[in-house]
């Protein structure tokens, strides 16, 4: 068969409408265009789009794809950090994501499972019951007092709101413009600092770890030549722990914004068993947006579905629009929990936090971890305690990434059951 022209978004750089779109960019394209596949320019140079299951696989197979020199400056020197796993490719990766993985354990999951209602409680015990608080605020500060008993960072209790922001400053900055994207450069590097630190001092016998634990077992890693990590990527992938546990707090500010808007759908998950409250998180992960898109670079000349990728090419993923496909959702648009019963999941067709394999792509390491911090939190929210929600802009902006409801979620009077 002959290659055929991939469809095209027609125009100069569009960089721009990236920005003004947001979450909706490929997705605006793939109903405009009609095409799971279409062409584009991005920073200044040529980048395919891609959306749905069918084209996730595609993005998944590592023969064709890589991660090197695929994410943006930008990105990596906030979010990811520099030479961290996101970055890696075949041996490399392999050997660091198993790294991840061998954390995610049976154990661990019911570790986090304890942590987070027990921080929670501890959370507004201190917080007074007259006060306002901001669900999105305070599960930063909660889940980073998780993510640091989970992971045997030392964390000093008048430390905890600085750091949790200057953490949440790491996701909050990759894709802002100006000063907001400056601060992010300024907490990724104060934060790397402080676990460089702290790596130094395991590897010096200055502190005691607990050698199960992250800080002890990444200080240690070998990798696959069979040498120590430098400091600073331990750091790097400490933080990517610690990062992506706090920012579980954009999911609890979107919890929050389900349980107000589909109240009918609260109501059920009063005593509701762990797969109940499941559907519902799954659900969230689902219809909100978070993660915009994924990005790669084509490894190799070749044809797909009639059409030619060249060897090269950046190429980004639309993983919220894969979550709302029509060709694998019925009534995307819909807030429907109970979809999920008995649904089929395969590596690619429900992707909030990318797809395919943990073990040998880039599938996200803590999906396990995540889902188990929004069920608990989900649970103390309906069933530990009761608030009131004071009016406020429950509304999100489809161009603000990581998308969070205005006012962040505020609610008062509350009271544990
Ligand atoms: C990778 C999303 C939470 C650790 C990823 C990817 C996405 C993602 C989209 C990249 C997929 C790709 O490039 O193909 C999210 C979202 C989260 C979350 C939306 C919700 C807050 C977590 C948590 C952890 C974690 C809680 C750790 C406990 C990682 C790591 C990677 C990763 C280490 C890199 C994997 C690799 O490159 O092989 N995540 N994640 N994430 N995530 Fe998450
Ligand atoms: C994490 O890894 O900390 C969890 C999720 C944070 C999402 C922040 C959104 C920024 C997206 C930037 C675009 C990435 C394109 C490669």
């Amino acid at each position: 068969m002959v290659a055929q022209d991939m469809p095209r978004d027609e125009g100069l750089d569009r960089t721009l409408n990236v920005l003004k779109e947001g979450y909706g960019f490929i997705m605006n394209r793939r109903e405009a265009l009609n095409t799971d596949v279409f062409e584009t320019r991005i920073m200044g140079e040529k980048a395919i789009c891609l959306t749905g299951s069918e084209a996730a696989e595609l993005f998944y197979d590592d023969t064709r794809f890589r991660r090197r020199d695929a994410a943006p400056a930008r990105v990596e020197k906030t979010l990811f950090g520099e030479g961290g796993v996101q970055t890696l490719d075949e041996e490399a990766h392999y050997n660091r994501k198993g790294m991840f993985m061998s954390l995610m354990d049976d154990e661990a999951m019911d570790e986090i499972g304890m942590l987070v209602p027990q921080y929670w409680q501890l959370y507004f015990k201190e917080a007074g019951s007259l006060e306002t608080v901001s669900l999105y605020e305070a599960a930063k500060v909660v889940f980073l007092q998780v993510a640091c008993k989970w992971t045997g960072v030392p964390l000093e209790d008048p430390e905890k709101e600085t750091l949790a922001s200057r953490i949440s400053d790491l996701y909050e900055s990759p894709a802002a413009l100006g000063i907001q994207h400056w601060k992010g450069r300024r907490s990724r590097s104060k934060v790397n600092d402080w676990i460089e630190g702290l790596v130094e001092d395991v590897r010096e016998g200055r502190i005691e770890v607990d050698q199960g634990k992250a800080l002890y077992t990444f200080s240690w890693h070998r990798d696959e030549k069979g040498n120590l990590l430098d400091k600073k990527t331990v750091a790097v992938e400490i933080l990517n722990l610690i990062r992506p546990m706090n920012a579980v707090s954009v999911w609890v500010a979107m919890i929050g914004l389900a349980l107000h808007e589909f109240p009918e759908e609260k109501h059920k998950l009063k005593g509701a068993d762990d797969i109940e409250l499941e559907w519902f998180i799954q659900e969230v992960r689902r219809y909100y947006p978070f993660f915009p898109f994924a990005a790669a670079r084509t490894d190799a000349d070749f044809e797909w579905q009639g059409y030619s990728f060249e060897a090269g090419t950046l190429t980004l993923l639309d993983l919220y629009g894969t979550n709302r496909h029509p060709s694998d959702w019925v009534d995307p648009d819909i807030f429907m929990p109970e979809r999920f019963k008995g649904w089929q999941q395969t590596p690619f067709n429900f992707i909030p936090q990318g797809g395919g394999s943990y073990d040998f792509g880039h599938r996200c390491a803590g999906e396990f971890v995540t889902i188990v911090m929004m069920r608990e939190t989900l649970d103390f929210l309906v069933n530990h305690l009761a608030y009131d929600v004071p009016d406020q802009d429950f509304s999100f902006e489809f161009n603000d990434i990581p998308a969070v409801p205005n006012d962040k979620v505020k609610i008062n009077n509350f009271r544990f059951l």
